[in-house]
């Protein structure tokens, strides 16, 4: 039966950065990822990155067109009742900053360090199938299909890096596992388009309307984003609609500075706080949002993938190279305590910002009291700085 050390599902962020990881470290890996390249290139995501993210693409030794191109962040804004305050995030946390660089390029960077080196990736794999895994000493394997063909591939260990809706969670027996889920009544319509972005740092916008958010992916390129209803489709929303939505829920200086342009891309996602624990199970490590999802509103998603990665392969490299457990059989526990900090954060954002449709009158005066406070507080504006900019790893 062919093999490898280790059997990495799905060829997003986590599944490829655990690839290069590993690779570097000589150990061998396969990945199994159901979509094409191309596909998993066009989807346009996260971009904004922690410090400690880009260190470990550093090590990863995937940097170099992050440190040419990401546009480092020292501060962002929050716009509420007609007016925007800075929040300045290097200067409330002894100077660090975030990076502007999307998900998307990220993806690229990997996917042609593994090229260059030779490791393996299967696109296409169609019905991927874990077998023999819950058995910590048993010897794992996988099913799948390959150009139609049936092909297996024996291993040490499975990481499932394969998102929410991958087939690694669902293998395990639901008595093996607790879950803890929050869906919110409302979803981001994002689009992404040619034009300058309003201010030099993001816009985190509160409006009666609903929540807005303009990002970035360049000095030319704008991400932005509108709440909507989960029944939204896309045929309902023009062009011209969402910008002047966008405007409507911005403050006067950052609507000012709005410049529609064509959407190049335009999509709708729900918001979801879960986590499943624990995130081993025999030979089997989730890593990403196989594990745990947030809603985007902290931008964590991205960082927290990375950030099990790096306790992950730290676990697997000490394993092989020095024949200790101790890495691994901590990795649960280890990254299941920076994701609850990560729910919290993210959670707390999105009620600071979003419109409840269910909101009384009470909570409506409790958010706004909440919003004036950060406005005027630098504790209040320091503890969102500490937590957006990234916890300290091992917290
Ligand atoms: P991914 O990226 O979902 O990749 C999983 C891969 O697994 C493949 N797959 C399978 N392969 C084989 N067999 C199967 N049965 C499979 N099932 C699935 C999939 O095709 C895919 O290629 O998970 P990963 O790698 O864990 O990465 C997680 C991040 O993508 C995600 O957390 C972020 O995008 C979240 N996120 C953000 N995170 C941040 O840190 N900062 C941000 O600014 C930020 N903004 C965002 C976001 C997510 C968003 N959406 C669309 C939910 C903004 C948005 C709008
Ligand atoms: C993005 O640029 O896509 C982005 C930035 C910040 C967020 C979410 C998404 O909180």
């Amino acid at each position: 039966m062919p093999s490898t050390q280790v059997a990495i599902i799905g060829a997003g962020p986590s599944g490829l950065l655990l690839g290069q990881l590993l690779g570097k470290a000589g150990i061998h890996n396969l990945i199994l990822e159901q979509r094409s390249a191309e596909h998993v290139l066009a989807r346009v995501r996260a971009g904004i990155l922690e410090h400690g993210t880009v260190q470990l693409l550093d090590e990863a030794g995937v940097a170099e067109r992050l440190r040419a191109e990401g546009l480092v962040h020292d501060g962002l804004y929050i716009a509420f009742d007609g007016q925007r305050q800075h929040i300045d995030l290097s200067g409330l946390t002894g100077g660090r900053a975030v990076t502007v660089y999307g998900q998307t390029e990220i993806t690229r960077d990997l996917m042609a360090a593994r090229a260059a080196a030779g490791m393996a990736t299967h696109y296409e794999a169609a019905g991927v199938a874990l077998h023999d895994f819950e058995n910590g000493s048993g010897k794992p394997w996988l099913s799948y299909l390959r150009n139609g063909k049936p092909e297996v591939l024996q291993c040490d260990y499975i990481a499932g890096c394969d998102g929410f809706h991958g087939v690694s969670r669902h293998s395990v027996p639901p008595e093996a596992m607790k879950t803890f889920e929050r869906t919110y009544p409302f979803g981001w319509l994002g689009v992404l388009a040619d034009t300058p972005p309003v201010a030099p740092e993001l816009v985190y916008a509160q409006h009666p309307r609903g929540f807005a958010l303009c990002s970035m992916r360049s000095k030319t390129r704008s991400r932005c984003y509108i709440q909507c209803k989960l029944t939204d489709s896309l045929a309902q929303w023009s062009d011209e609609l969402f910008w002047a939505e966008l405007r409507m829920r911005l403050d006067p200086v950052s609507a000012a500075a709005l410049q529609p342009a064509a959407a190049i891309e335009k999509s709708i996602a729900p918001l979801r706080s879960f986590v499943a624990e624990p995130m081993r199970f025999g030979r089997l490590f989730l890593a990403g949002d196989a594990a745990h999802i947030v809603p985007p509103t902290g931008a964590k998603g991205l960082n927290l993938a990375a950030s099990d990665v790096r306790y992950l392969a730290q676990g697997l490299i000490e394993h092989y190279r020095e024949h200790s457990s101790a890495g691994l059989n901590h990795y649960s526990a280890r990254a299941l305590r920076r994701v609850w900090r990560a729910e919290r954060f993210s959670f707390a954002m999105t009620r600071l910002l979003h419109s409840f449709p269910d909101q009384g009158s009470f909570d409506h005066k409790l958010q706004q009291a909440e919003l004036d406070y950060l406005f005027s507080s630098r504790a209040a504006q320091t503890a969102l700085a500490e937590n957006y900019v990234g916890l300290a790893l091992d917290a």
